[in-house]
Parts: C-alpha cells; sequence; structure tokens
C-alpha cells in the first residue's frame, strides 16, 4: 500500500452548540442581557417586541459561532461554491426555524416561560418577510435551508425589498391592496455590511478599444450587502443570504440643499432608492418596466461582482472560474448574468470575448419555472440598448456566437428577434445545464417551450423534482405529526425523510391510525377556532391555498361548491360528507380576471354559509392574506389537498408536496409534480381525474370545445346558470356576466370540459370520507411515502447534475 499524503486538516465546525449554549438557564440569561444592553428596557416595561427582539438576538448569538466555522473551512478547503441568484426569496418567519435547526425548541419555551412571556406570542409577533409572490420565492427559501443542511458552501443573492409582498384585505369581497412594511421594524437576523458596496451603472454610452469597451454609465447606484445567516439543521453548518439594499452615490446635493431647494436635493437619494423599494407583485404578466430591468441587473452585478471579488482574493485565472464557482439562475430574472459576466471578464480582466463566453456558460445554470407564455421575459431592444447599452451589444455578439456556432439554427433559437431581446433564449444559451422543476415540466420545457434548443445542445437539459424543507414543513408546521412520527420509530426523519418510511406498516394499525387522526382532529380544532365563524371541526377540511390564476383553476372549485351545495339543497337528507371549503391566495394587483373569481368566492360565501338548509354541511371560508404563516396553519389541518391545475400548466407544484407530507390526501390532475407525488404515494392514494397534457392539448383545439362540454353537463349549466341570474350577486346582477360568457366561447384552461369528471371525483372523496378506517389508512400512507419530496434530496441533485459540487460536512 502506498501512503497517501495527507491533506492538510480542515478548519473544525462548530457543530454541537457548547453545552452551556443549549441550556434554557444560559438562554434566559442572554435574553435578558440583550433586552437590557441592545434594546435598552428593563424586563417591568419590556412589550412583546422588545422579548422577541431581544430572544431573536440570543439565538443569532448562537448562529454565529457555527457561520464562522463554515466559512473558515470554506476558505480553507478552496471547494467550488454555489450562488444561488433570485429575485424572490419567500422566506416568512425566522425566529421559530432558527430555535428549531439549532436544537433549541424547548430550551426558547422554558427559558420565555421562566421570564413570564408566552413563547406562540413571541413567534407570532414576528412579521413575515416576504420577499416573492409564490413558488418560485419559497423554492429558493427552501433550497437556502436544504444547502446549509447538506454543508454546501453556498450563498443566496436577493434583493433587500423595503415592502415585500402587498397585504390583501377583503372590501365587500374585493381584494384590496396594501403596501407590506416589515422593515418598519428592526430585522434582527440581518447585519448590515456597509463596507461590501459595488457600484450599478445603468445607460450612457460606451467607447471601444477591440473586444474591451469602456461604459460609461449615465446613471449609478450604490448596491450594499446586507446578511442573514442560514443556518441548518443541528446547527452543523450555516450559509449566507446576501441581500442587496441600493443607495445613492452622493447623498445629497448640498448646493441646492444650501439653496434651500430641499425636495430636489434629496432626489437622487429618492430615486436610488426606488430600485430596491417594491417586490414586483405580478407573476402573471411580464410588463415592460424599466423599473423590472434595473432591478434585476441590480441584483445580477452586484453578486457578479461580489462573486469575482472573491475569486479574485483566491489569486486564481479568471479562465478556471467554471471549476470554482456554480451560479444558478432562479428562472430568467437574473439572466442578464451571462452577459454581465463576459462584460466583467473582457472589460475589466481583459480576457477575450470567446473564452469569457464559454467561462460563463461553465459556470452558469438556469432553472425554468413555468411554461406560461405570458411570463416569459421579453424587452424590447430599445430598451435594453437603452438601459444597458453595453449588455445589448454583448447580447448580439452572443447571438452571432451561437449563430456561428450552429450555422443551420433556426431563426426561433435567436435571442434577438422581432426587436426584443428574448431571455429565455439567452438564459438557455448561456448555461451549461437548463432544468425543469419535475418530470413532467422538463419534458415540456425540451418539448415545446425550447425544442430547438434542445436539439442544438443534447443533454443540456435535465430535471430536478422540486422538494420542501422537512423542518418548517412538518417539525415546525406540525409538532403533533413530528412527534408521532418520533414515538413511532421514524426518528432522524427531519435529515432523512424517507425514513417516514418506517409508518407504512402502522397504517394497518388501527391504534396507530387513531393516533394520526388525532393529531389532525387537533390541528383542525386549532385552525377553526382561529378562523372563527363555528366551523365543524369534524367536517372535512378542503383546501386550496396559491396564488389565484386562471390556470389553477380556483374557478373550478368554487363551480363545483355550487352545485355541490344545489345538490345538498336538492336532497337535504342525503348521506353528505360535511366539507369545510378553504380558500387562500393573492391575486396579481393588475390580473382582473384573477381578482373576478376573488370576487366570486366571497359571494358565494355569503350565500352559502347564511343558508339554513346548508351551512352545517357546506361552509366556504377564505381568510384574507394567505402567506406562509398562514400556510403553517393551514396545510396540517386539511383532509383533502386541491391541486387541479390543467394539465400542462403547473410547472410543478410545491403545496402539494406540503400537504401531502402533512397527511391530506390529494384530488388533482397528471400535472406538474403531482404525477410523480401519485407514484410515490400509490394510484389507490390519490383521486386523479381530468384531462392528460395530451388530450387537453387535443380538446383546446377542438373548435367549441366549451359548449360542448357545458350542453353535455346539466349539472355544470344549472350552476352557469345561477350565477348569470345572479344569485351570487344580487345588487349587480350581471356581475359575473362577463365571466360565465367567457367560459362559453373562451375556455382556455379547460374549466368546462373538465368539470364532470371533478365531479365525479369529488364524489369518489365523499365515498371514502364516509369510512374513517380507510381514509385514515390513506393519509398515514401519503405521509410515509413522501421522502422523495425533501428539498435535501432536489439539492443533492443539483450538486451532483449541474455544480459538481460537494458537501464540506
Ligand atoms: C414572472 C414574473 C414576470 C415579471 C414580473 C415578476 C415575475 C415574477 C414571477 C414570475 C414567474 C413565476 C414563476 C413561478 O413562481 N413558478 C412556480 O415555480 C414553482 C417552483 O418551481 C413551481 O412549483 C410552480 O409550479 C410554478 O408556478
Amino acid at each position: 500500500m502506498t501512503e497517501q499524503p495527507s491533506a492538510p486538516a480542515l478548519p473544525s465546525l462548530q457543530t454541537a452548540l457548547d453545552a452551556g449554549a443549549l441550556r434554557s438557564d444560559t438562554l434566559r440569561e442572554d435574553i435578558l442581557r440583550h433586552l437590557r444592553y441592545s434594546l435598552g428596557k428593563d424586563p417591568a416595561h419590556a412589550s412583546v417586541y422588545d422579548w422577541r427582539m431581544a430572544l431573536s438576538f440570543a439565538l443569532r448569538d448562537r448562529i454565529v459561532g457555527p457561520w464562522f466555522a463554515a466559512t473558515k473551512r470554506t476558505y480553507a478547503s478552496g471547494a467550488k461554491r454555489v450562488y444561488y441568484l433570485s429575485m424572490e426569496f419567500l422566506i416568512g418567519r425566522i425566529l421559530e426555524d432558527a430555535a428549531i435547526n439549532l436544537g433549541l425548541h424547548e430550551a426558547c419555551r422554558v427559558a420565555v416561560a421562566d421570564l413570564g412571556q408566552d413563547w406562540a406570542a413571541l413567534v407570532e409577533d414576528e412579521p413575515d418577510a416576504a420577499l416573492g409572490n409564490g413558488g418560485l420565492g419559497r423554492l429558493a427559501a427552501c433550497f437556502m435551508d436544504s444547502m446549509a443542511t447538506l454543508g454546501v458552501p453556498a450563498h443566496g443573492y436577493g434583493i433587500r425589498y423595503e415592502h415585500g409582498l402587498f397585504r390583501q384585505r377583503f372590501e365587500g369581497g374585493q381584494q384590496v391592496e396594501t403596501p407590506e412594511d416589515w422593515l418598519s421594524q428592526k430585522h434582527p437576523w440581518e447585519f448590515e455590511r456597509p463596507e461590501v458596496a459595488y457600484e450599478i451603472g445603468f445607460k450612457g454610452h460606451v467607447t471601444y478599444d477591440g473586444d474591451r469597451a469602456r461604459w460609461h454609465p449615465g446613471e449609478s447606484v450604490l448596491a450594499t450587502g446586507h446578511d442573514m445567516p442560514v443556518i441548518g439543521w443541528k446547527g452543523r453548518w450555516a450559509n449566507t443570504l446576501r441581500l442587496w439594499a441600493a443607495a445613492p452615490t452622493t447623498l445629497f446635493d448640498l448646493e441646492r440643499f444650501n439653496r434651500g431647494d430641499y425636495a430636489a436635493a434629496a432626489e437622487p437619494e429618492a430615486l436610488a432608492r426606488t430600485i430596491s423599494r417594491v417586490l414586483y407583485p405580478d407573476d402573471t404578466t411580464y410588463q415592460g418596466k424599466e423599473l423590472r430591468l434595473k432591478q434585476e441587473y441590480f441584483l445580477t452585478s452586484a453578486a457578479l461582482q461580489d462573486i469575482l471579488r472573491r475569486f479574485g482574493n483566491s489569486g486564481q485565472d479568471p479562465l478556471s472560474l467554471g471549476r470554482h464557482v456554480a451560479v444558478q439562475l432562479n428562472d430568467t430574472h437574473p439572466a442578464i448574468a451571462g452577459p454581465e459576466l463576459i462584460r466583467l471578464l473582457v472589460d475589466d480582466h481583459g480576457v477575450g470575448f470567446e473564452e469569457a463566453a464559454e467561462t460563463a456558460v461553465s459556470v452558469l445554470g438556469f432553472t425554468n419555472h413555468t411554461l406560461m407564455p405570458e411570463a416569459l421575459e421579453r424587452w424590447a431592444t430599445y430598451l435594453m440598448g437603452n438601459t444597458l447599452p453595453r449588455h445589448m451589444q454583448i447580447i448580439e455578439r452572443i447571438d452571432d456566437w451561437h449563430a456561428r456556432s450552429h450555422p443551420k439554427r433556426p431563426a426561433n433559437t435567436a435571442i434577438v428577434r422581432d426587436d426584443q431581446v428574448h431571455m429565455g433564449e439567452l438564459a438557455f444559451i448561456m448555461a451549461h445545464r437548463v432544468n425543469g422543476v419535475s418530470a413532467l415540466h422538463s419534458d415540456l420545457v425540451a418539448s415545446s417551450l425550447f425544442p430547438d434548443l434542445a436539439a442544438l445542445h443534447p443533454g443540456r437539459i435535465v430535471n430536478e423534482t422540486n422538494g420542501i424543507t422537512p423542518r418548517r414543513w412538518l417539525k415546525l408546521a406540525n409538532p403533533g405529526l413530528a412527534g408521532l412520527a418520533d414515538e413511532a420509530g421514524a426518528a432522524g426523519w427531519e435529515a432523512d425523510l424517507d425514513r417516514l418510511r418506517r409508518l407504512e406498516p402502522l397504517a394497518e394499525d388501527a391504534g396507530f391510525r387513531e393516533k394520526f387522526r388525532a393529531v389532525k382532529q387537533a390541528n383542525k380544532a386549532r385552525l377553526a377556532d382561529w378562523l372563527g365563524g363555528g366551523l365543524n371541526p369534524a367536517a372535512m377540511f378542503d383546501i386550496q391555498v396559491k396564488r389565484i390564476h386562471e390556470y389553477k383553476r380556483q374557478l373550478m372549485n368554487v363551480l363545483e361548491t355550487i352545485a355541490l351545495w344545489q345538490a345538498i339543497r336538492d336532497d337535504p337528507g342525503g348521506a353528505w360528507a360535511p366539507r369545510v371549503k378553504i380558500f387562500g391566495g393573492k391575486a396579481a394587483p393588475g390580473y382582473a380576471v384573477a381578482k373576478e373569481i376573488v370576487r366570486l368566492i366571497n359571494d358565494v360565501g355569503a350565500v352559502l354559509n347564511a343558508d339554513e338548509v346548508t351551512r352545517d354541511l357546506l361552509r366556504v371560508v377564505y381568510p384574507p392574506n394567505y402567506n406562509v404563516s398562514m400556510a403553517e396553519r393551514l396545510i396540517p389541518a386539511a383532509d383533502l389537498s386541491e391541486q387541479i391545475s390543467t394539465a400542462g400548466t403547473e410547472a410543478s407544484g410545491t403545496g402539494n408536496m406540503k400537504f401531502a407530507l402533512n397527511g391530506a390526501l390529494t384530488i388533482g390532475t397528471l400535472d406538474g409534480a403531482n404525477v410523480e407525488i401519485r407514484e410515490q404515494v400509490g394510484a389507490e392514494n390519490f383521486f386523479l381525474f381530468g384531462l392528460t397534457t395530451e388530450e387537453a392539448t387535443a380538446t383546446r383545439a377542438t373548435p367549441d370545445h366549451s359548449r360542448a362540454a357545458i350542453e353535455a353537463s346539466p349539472i355544470l349549466q344549472r350552476v352557469l346558470q345561477t350565477i348569470a341570474e345572479g344569485r351570487f350577486s344580487h345588487e349587480e346582477p350581471g356581475r359575473y356576466r362577463g365571466l360565465v360568457d367567457r367560459l362559453w366561447t373562451n375556455d382556455h384552461f379547460l374549466v368546462a370540459s373538465d368539470f364532470d369528471a371533478y365531479w365525479q371525483a369529488q364524489r369518489r372523496v365523499d365515498a371514502a370520507w364516509h369510512d374513517p378506517a380507510s381514509w385514515n389508512r390513506m393519509a398515514v400512507l401519503n405521509a410515509a411515502r413522501m421522502g422523495y419530496f425533501s428539498s435535501d434530496r432536489t439539492i443533492s441533485g443539483y450538486m451532483s447534475d449541474i455544480w459538481d459540487v460537494s458537501s464540506l460536512l
């Protein structure tokens, strides 16, 4: 045997928190110290807010050790690093999640109780960090948790929006938006880094010197870093989420100020700050907003400058970047990364164009999250050329370079065409891997979104089916079920979700099923209390929560609700399964049809809930302002999960996974990750209905498909008739005429064609509900078989298929 030269030992990780830090009495002392010295309050006068801050600081202190240790090990190992660029991180509350990951959940409870405070009240005092719209942003948050759990040396990069996603209220059933202001309070989880600041240019002109150019921006702002540590399970590793805030390059115009023109003097500052002011709330259509383009470039340029600065400090050749750095683009929003990286390499580092382009491709990966044509980003060339003149030139060169390497490339693969820059094509061409987010979606990315580029670049498209973090979505959200899993022999599932398989045989055990049912019942009772309105916790809780979109078909759900109401009224003594239909979700402020659906749900609820004949059997509730913390209340209390999008439209879905993990049964179509969920849990434990993707495409191509479907369905006809007569809008009978007309004539998402199948599937659900033993057996099997959908598994896939990085644990 030859002796291997031993690698120099890596700095040790601060894995186990020192014994003192785990104790509730030391924690209590630290809370009191922070209350006194960080908040300047004495316990007699401290508010819930003060206590929460003091506790957050005490926990944050305990993250710093593992965080520094992980950073040291990353530097010492010289390992390849991952950078996740995302315009959205939908984190939610942080305090309880941090306590759980640190193993301090129980200690917190005790320490806080010793201090005369209520742990739950402190947890609920924290505003959600709502820096995202929906699935794409929440996935980024789950990925940060998993990368920290797996010991991947990674940074997340995002924008520190002053205002996260708007708050939703209902007035007369209609959605009203108000600004969100999570930063009006101090944010205890961030460290401001005034020294980490980069200049970000816009507009201006370009002068040339061969490949190299000098861009003279006409405007610029500073991006300043704000770091949030992200602690993994058991506190073994911590990464950084670096969020950029925009600041003016010059504070204000002193000359104007001295002249007394205060408003004009403050103008540059106000203008700069608008860049990180608000999250774009529209995830339905792409609006050609210069501000949005500036936000995307702001994030991307700050991140790449930061990455190159860190890499440059290691003194390596810029052409080796792809061996040391992987940059993942969360959808096309940061797709300007390709041109920006080329610009930095060519203009600042003197690299030739082609080498720079090849280097960029070796570094970048691109994840697609939607097939909706209206959500695919395109920028008018005049806007791109005006806002980012140097990038516009580089984009044209990339297009040339690609056309020369693929002389037979079809015209529709060009990045610049029809006077628009197509960000999907740009991201595809500039990435060495392009991935979809479920098996079906990845197939569609290859077959319908980018068929020609897929043919030119065989092997480039891969699948990475989405996942969810079991720490937040089981341990935090459903302590009852989490405890039962431990007790029943699946302990350790937090970091190895496949261990839930050990519950599988217990599905046959009546005693275990009873415990499982009791956990669900307690969750439902708690939710019923919170929702108010005297809901019957013994009724089936049937839940659809997600953004409001036509393709997600909340409309089909509310139509079925009306049909059920009519059927119950026809036969009030029938053996109906009592149901509470729960809806949650926000409509984009500019999406009129979605807002109409919101209003219809509320209008229908008002009529049904007031009906003495049916109200014990059917209720509709729509709590406003669905967000991550509401999801944590609703999902563990669900009996039935509605995943009913038109086949071929939902890229993956991740709510579907959260529900099944928490023991809800799914009624769903063969869309997104539903397909794989059904494969995992077993077809017999899933209520499938509806057209397949191919059938949906064929139906859509059939003239008058919806008219035919409605005429063939007496149930649907009656429902539409009732709505059109103004039964749910007495004061304005014509309110939903347009909506009903569209169903007859222009039903792109096939609500009519799938309605009867959905109705029948719901009746199968009713029948199953009447056999509790069988229902609970299915519910146990759903939870037990969800191991595949841990985001730890997803991240392992990215590590091997896209990033080529390994764990440093
Ligand atoms: C598009 C745009 C266009 C410009 C304005 C701002 C904006 C924001 C978001 C989007 C696209 C949103 C795409 C999205 O959230 N997709 C969801 O991604 C989830 C995670 O992969 C997946 O589970 C959902 O099925 C998919 O809809």
